[in-house]
Parts: structure tokens; sequence; C-alpha cells
């Protein structure tokens, strides 16, 4: 299989992070967003809508990591990254939709740029954008794991979810626009747990090999 991505890409992150923990290897081809390869030619061939990431699985183009991921837990079920149970799977899908819904989309590379652009926003106020819509999230996102009467270590329960292949590329972006962790003492322990795992550590943005 075929992976497009980009190392600081926090969707082409979950991404990663998904495939390391079902074990499956893929070529890392990398589309460089900082000089916009995503919107040239050949790329929007792969992806019209010249966005990362994108699978190509040898049979089939796919694209919107919400939709790889869930695809991924339909054909390699083992480990589960879903709950048994629907409720445990409502509760998991619902953690990782507030950060594939509610927070990345408006942190987005392209909406930043408009910001830029089009409205004239400096890097203090971008970062300003990016620490609101972050902090709105994780301040439901702990709450949700402070209610949690059988909280484990990871954000659902003792092993890692779907809702922390989401998570854990939006804290990498969290810091990266310099928003302070301490606020979200329960997120930065699943956050911990994570980053202790191989998966994770394979996934993260400066183990690719086009960062820099
Ligand atoms: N909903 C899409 C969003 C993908 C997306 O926004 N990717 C970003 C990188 S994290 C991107 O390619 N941005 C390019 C741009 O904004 O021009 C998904 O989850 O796959």
């Amino acid at each position: 299989m075929k992976l497009y991505n980009f190392f600081r890409s926090s969707t082409s992150h979950r991404l990663r992070i998904a495939l390391n923990l079902k074990g499956i290897a893929t070529d890392y081809v990398a589309v460089d967003l900082r000089v916009d390869e995503q919107l040239n030619a050949p790329f929007k061939a792969v992806n019209p809508q010249g966005l990362v990431p994108a699978l190509d699985t040898g049979e089939q183009l796919m694209i919107q990591s919400p939709a790889i991921i869930e695809w991924l837990e339909e054909k390699y079920p083992t480990p589960a990254l879903l709950p048994a149970d629907a409720d445990g799977r409502a509760r998991v899908r619902a953690l990782a939709a507030i950060v594939g819904c509610d927070i990345h989309p408006i942190n987005n590379r392209r909406i930043l740029q408009t910001l830029r652009k089009q409205f004239g926003a400096s890097e203090d106020a971008i970062n300003a954008w990016c620490g609101t819509w972050i902090s709105d999230g994780f301040d439901a996102y702990e709450a949700l794991l402070a209610a949690d009467t059988q909280r484990g270590r990871f954000s659902y329960g003792d092993a890692p979810s779907m809702a922390d292949v989401y998570l854990i590329p939006q804290v990498e972006s969290a810091l990266r626009f310099k928003v302070d962790m301490n606020r979200w003492p329960l997120i930065s322990a699943v956050d911990k747990a994570c980053g202790e795992l191989a998966a994770f550590q394979k996934a993260a943005p400066l183990a690719q090999p086009d960062a820099g």
C-alpha cells in the first residue's frame, strides 16, 4: 500500500498511528504541504480535494482519514480500535469527533492561509485562533475523561482506541501552536501513555522521512 502524507499533517499522523497499531506497513509518499504540492495536478489526480492523507491499497485509492480508519477497522479488526459494545463505540467515536469534526477542520492549513492572506491575520492572531478552538475541544474532552468512572490509562480503558488515534496528533499540533497543555492533566496523561507505545512513536512527525 502507498500512503500519501506529510510529516506534520495531523490527519496523516492519525492514519499512521492507526496503520501502526494494526501492524500494516506502507510505502511512504511525501506530499510537501509547505510548497502546496497537494494542489498540483499529480496529487489532485490522487485526491481531487487536494488534501492528505490518501491511501492507495492497490485496489482502491482512498481519501478522508475517518473513512480510511473505519475501513482499516473493518478490514483488519485485530487489534480493535473500537469497543465491542455499541455504547462504547459511540463513546469512542464521539471523543474522536471532538478532534476530527470540531477542532481540526477549522485549524487546517487552508483555513489559516485564508485568515492570513484574505483577512490579514498575524502569526499571533493565528496562534490565538488555533488556541481558542483547541482549548474549546480539549476542555470538553478533559471533562468527558474526568466523568468516566471506568477510566483507564487511555482515552477509553486500558488499550489504545480510535479516540487516541485522533487525540495524539491534536496534542502535537496544540504544542506547535504554543498552547499550554498543563490545563488538561488527563489528556496529558493519555498522551504520555500513548507515547510509550512503538506504534505512536513510529508515527510521530519527527520520525518521518520528510521531517525537517
Ligand atoms: N477531512 C480530511 C481533512 C484532510 C486535511 O485537512 N488534510 C490537511 C493536512 S492535516 C491538508 O492536506 N491540508 C492542505 C491544505 O490545507 O491546503 C481528512 O481527515 O482526511
